[in-house]
């Protein structure tokens, strides 16, 4: 008579958690593939630089070329590249007239390939979104919308 009780509440518990660890497990697979696609403006102050990170398809049938990047936030915008220097010393450059072959994406992350904002025309904080105006040869112009956050 009073094993039952007690069985019964601790099937109740365990059937609990279990459901409640599966809601749990959906946000978190949501939020790594949030983390995969990786769009994101690092927060500036106005008068200095920051950095965009997305990724830009190509979904025409022929290559593209990104001609100019502007945007509101920033003086200047540019398409850098992260490489080596003779010293072994992490540097970047300039990368004009990238080109996206037919159907693939540029991908611009951290460490690697990315849009410099140079001379910030506003501070950037989290919540805010930097509009890119992208010229590109053939589709024309395009514009990325990309929230400001703090990547980890
Ligand atoms: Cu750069």
């Amino acid at each position: 008579m009073r094993v039952q009780p007690v069985f019964l509440a601790l099937a109740v518990f365990v059937s609990c958690s279990s459901e409640k660890a599966q809601e749990i497990a959906e946000p978190k697979e949501d939020r790594s593939a949030r983390k995969k696609v990786e769009e994101l403006v690092r927060p500036g102050v106005k008068g200095g630089n920051s950095g965009a990170y997305f990724r830009l398809t190509n979904t025409l049938e022929k290559a593209d070329t990104v001609l100019s990047i502007n945007t509101a936030a920033a003086a200047m915008a540019e398409a850098h590249e992260m490489y080596e220097n003779e010293e072994g010393m992490a540097a970047m450059r300039h990368k004009p007239n990238l080109i996206i072959p037919a159907g693939e994406a540029l991908i611009f992350k951290p460490g690697g390939l990315h849009v410099m904002l140079m001379d910030l025309q506003r501070n950037l904080q989290q919540g805010d979104t930097v509009r890119l105006h992208i010229k590109l040869a053939q589709r024309g112009d395009v514009m990325k919308p990309i929230p400001v956050e703090i990547d980890n």
